[in-house]
């Protein structure tokens, strides 16, 4: 039976097989392209469906290079915000804006995930990319070999694509992860008793981002443009969307940010309303022979320190620029390194989101002391400038490795 359905297969070849068209395949497969290098991308939803995921929001100035220099900034340039810090509030304090700009000299834009995978689509259609959309059952063989191929079911077709190298750009439950075997990969694995409750409205966003941290729980101002508006606060993992009315949630919200800082958020319908749970995940090595993994298919950071977008962006920078390396001129040097040069941010960013994840959020067994406790390290924050500095620095995101 496997034999007969072997032979049916429809085989293609290509130099690097994508698993998955998500920010870090789609922008990956677009690098490439510019290097000279063929790619083929199999994603398992539709077009439409990954162009509606609403997620995140916030690009690191060194993420908005790399896009730039990949020729994708005419509309990020236009319509992206560009900000010199955040604000946090607590402690019924006036908000403290922490000068990114002031203490690293950087900045970070307020650009939509949903804005860079439409840029990044456009441009696959400009160049005839080969992204096969709606692929089913993706499986990854050989990849010890030095032809290691993938295949997937398309449209009741089955499909075999060889390659030199597959690259997992597959997301938390993707099919590249599980092909490298339990003796080799280490996971490293927290869960968040909570979860972030997000909305979308059009309204006018408050001019910064402001993070909260509340008794009553986190909460977070965000935005996409000057009519559309970006909030989330934490909530229960066991609560129903349908507990969260819109009026209550304004509520909530404006209650946590403080009288100053919620007294100036305008409120209105919810256009889209999501509940999405707290996690960090690491999968090591991001190599395992000719298959690579990249983004949230090796690590998953929780949302406040708004760096999964941007190491997606940091993996699939690196690794471009070694796979350009390799067709180059045969220099593997950075193929060798990959792995363990990428897990260096990785962990950085883990770090950073656990600290701020830890230090802004109601934890369900935290005790008096622990808010305190809190309070006084936020507290510190805002009195020494050498705190403040070693935040914007992460935050703001640290440079690639030469
Ligand atoms: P994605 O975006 O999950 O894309 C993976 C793609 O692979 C496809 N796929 C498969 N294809 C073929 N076969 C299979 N077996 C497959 N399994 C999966 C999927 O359909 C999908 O299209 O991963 P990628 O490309 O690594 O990108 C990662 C980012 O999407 C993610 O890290 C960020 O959205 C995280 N994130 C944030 N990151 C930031 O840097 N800044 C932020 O402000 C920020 N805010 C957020 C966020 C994530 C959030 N949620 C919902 C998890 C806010 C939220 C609420
Ligand atoms: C967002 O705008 O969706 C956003 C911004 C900052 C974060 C997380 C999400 O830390």
């Amino acid at each position: 039976m496997s034999t007969i359905r072997e032979t049916l297969r429809v085989t293609l070849r290509t130099q690097v097989a994508i698993i998955g068209a998500g920010p870090a395949g789609s922008l990956l497969s677009h690098l490439l392209h510019r290097s000279g290098i063929d790619s083929i991308v199999v994603e398992r939803s539709s077009r439409n469906h990954v162009l509606d995921r609403i997620r995140a929001g916030v690009l690191e100035w060194g993420s908005v290079e790399v896009l730039r220099a990949a020729g994708l900034d005419a509309r990020m340039d236009a319509e992206g915000h560009v900000h010199d810090g955040a604000a946090l509030v607590w402690g019924g304090r006036e908000a403290f804006f922490i000068d990114i700009n002031r203490h690293v000299g950087s900045h970070f834009m307020s650009y939509g995930q949903t804005k860079m995978q439409e840029d990044l689509y456009a441009a696959a259609d400009v160049r005839h990319a080969a992204i096969v959309f709606e692929a089913a059952n993706v499986e990854v063989h050989d990849p010890l070999s030095d032809r290691p191929s993938i295949t997937f079911d398309v449209g009741g077709i089955a499909e075999r694509v060889d390659a030199d190298y597959v690259v997992g750009c597959d997301g938390y439950h993707g099919a590249a992860r599980p092909a490298i075997p339990d003796t080799v990969l280490r996971t490293f694995e927290k869960e968040y008793p909570f979860g972030w409750l997000g909305i979308m409205s059009e309204t006018p966003p408050l001019p910064d981002l402001v993070y909260a941290n509340h008794a009553n729980g986190f909460a977070l101002a965000s935005q996409r443009n000057p009519m559309l508006s970006r909030y989330y606060v934490q909530c229960s993992l066991d609560d129903d969307l349908a507990d969260w009315s819109d009026d209550r949630f304004w509520s909530e919200l404006t209650t946590r940010l403080g009288s100053t800082v919620g007294g100036q958020v305008v409120t209105g319908p919810s256009i889209e309303k999501s509940i999405a749970p707290l996690r960090s995940f690491v999968a090591e090595p991001m190599r395992y022979g000719n298959l690579f993994l990249a983004g949230d298919a090796a690590h998953i950071v929780p949302p406040t320190g708004a760096k999964g977008l941007n190491l997606a962006i940091s993996d699939v920078h690196y690794l471009s620029r070694a796979l350009t390396a390799h067709y180059d001129g045969g220099d593997d040097e950075y193929l060798d390194r990959y792995s363990e040069m990428a897990l260096r941010r990785v962990w950085s960013a883990v770090r950073f989101s656990w600290w701020m994840t830890t230090l802004l959020h109601r934890f369900p067994e935290q005790t008096a002391f622990d808010q305190r406790a809190q309070e006084a390290e936020l507290d510190y924050l805002a009195s020494s400038t050498h705190a403040q500095a070693a935040m914007a620095e992460q935050y703001a995101g640290l440079p690639f490795e030469s």
